[in-house]
């Protein structure tokens, strides 16, 4: 580092102007945000596009989610309240920095989990933060709305993104694409579950438009898992199913918000099967050596939809969000990529046969 370089600091402090912080605030901070925006060139080649695309990759933050984000301020402005126990539903990654922040920030932290439906790598992570992990013989929908609940007793403080201060926070990754890129994109695409993420965004490039600091605005495109599709039909669905855990949403909490960023920025809300998001997850890892969680490659197949259907400019710029990253999930990538490791004898010969060479 040359000495004139100053270190990332983190989102709050980074963009404190933009957020609901003062001088006194005692924020709690890993050092999340400043994740790399990465050009992928073999892949677009690969699904026939004449595009520009970059990926956000989220994987990068400290609890490997884009939810650290939020989190950080969720946590630092429960701190700056007094707050003793936090607690939130979650389908996993919520609840991975949940636990993270408050051991950081020295607080409690309760999780409600879906039970059986968590990705392994998430519940280690609560585990070994020690938030006390409670599986609910039910749903993320049906977790939140306990969540809802012991909110209302004041006895805790809720770090689900129905605390606004969630969105505030993720907001923040729309200004580093801008500040990458030197401008907004012509489509963002990314994930969509209980919809905070799209609604995060789309207030971000706003935001930052609104400042001056970019001239465009983009098309927010929000992808859903057919099985888990409530704002596509326009119901909420009461058994969401999908292998994509981390969307496995039939009621989300910011539908409005998420509607309004499609509306606004004429952009849209579509899904794609759990075959589709399969096909994107082993394309991405195996063309450019990405590997994401399942839910964060949906806008991929959506991608792939889009230029199968002519929606997409040739000389687009093109940014996605990759919101988790693919060790959060191990069981699904070793069984998506079909092979299991060959045993040989331990010989040179052995080996090179194995190769093929
Ligand atoms: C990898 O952790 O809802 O639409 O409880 O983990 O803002 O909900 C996770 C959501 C996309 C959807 N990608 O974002 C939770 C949780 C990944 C995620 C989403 C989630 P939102």
């Amino acid at each position: 580092m040359s000495s004139s370089a100053q270190p990332w600091p983190g989102v709050i402090r980074r963009y404190a102007q933009f957020l609901p912080v003062t001088e006194t605030t005692p924020v709690v901070t890993l050092l999340e945000g400043n994740t790399p925006l990465i050009p992928v060139p073999r892949f677009v080649d690969a699904i026939g596009g004449k595009f520009d695309l970059f990926l956000k990759y989220e994987a990068l933050n400290p609890t490997c989610s884009f939810k650290d984000r939020g989190m950080t301020l969720a946590v630092t402005k429960a701190k700056e309240r007094g707050a003793k126990v936090v607690v939130c539903a979650s389908t996993g990654n919520t609840s991975a920095s949940a636990a993270a922040y408050a051991a950081r920030a020295g607080l409690r932290c309760a999780v409600l989990l879906p039970k059986g439906k968590i990705a392994f790598g998430k519940l280690a992570q609560a585990l070994m933060h020690g938030a006390t992990t409670i599986s609910i013989e039910g749903n993320f929908d049906e977790a939140l709305r306990i969540i809802r609940e012991l909110g209302e007793t004041g006895l805790v403080e809720v770090v689900n993104s129905i605390n606004p201060v969630r969105i505030e926070g993720q907001k923040t990754a729309a200004f580093e694409i801008c500040d990458t890129l030197g401008d907004a994109p012509d489509f963002h695409f990314l994930p969509v579950g209980n919809a905070g993420n799209i609604t995060a965004y789309w207030r971000g490039f706003k935001e930052y438009h609104a400042a001056g600091l970019s001239d465009t605005l983009p098309k927010m495109m929000g992808w859903q898992a057919a099985g888990a599709a409530p704002i596509v039909l326009g119901h909420p669905v009461e058994h969401p199913e999908t292998v994509a855990t981390a969307i496995r949403i039939g009621n989300p909490a910011s539908w409005q918000g998420a509607t309004e960023a499609v509306a606004e920025s004429e952009g849209a809300i579509e899904s794609v099967t759990d075959d589709e998001i399969l096909h994107a997850y082993k394309l991405l890892a195996q063309t450019e050596g990405v590997m994401a969680e399942p839910a964060s490659v949906a806008p991929l197949a959506g991608l792939m939809k889009c230029i199968a259907a002519g929606r997409i400019p040739a000389g687009s710029l093109i940014t996605v969000t990759i919101t988790g990253h693919g060790l959060k999930d191990p069981d699904t990538a070793i069984k998506v990529s079909g092979v299991t490791p060959q045993t040989v004898v331990a010989e040179k010969q052995a080996v090179l046969d194995a190769i093929g060479l």
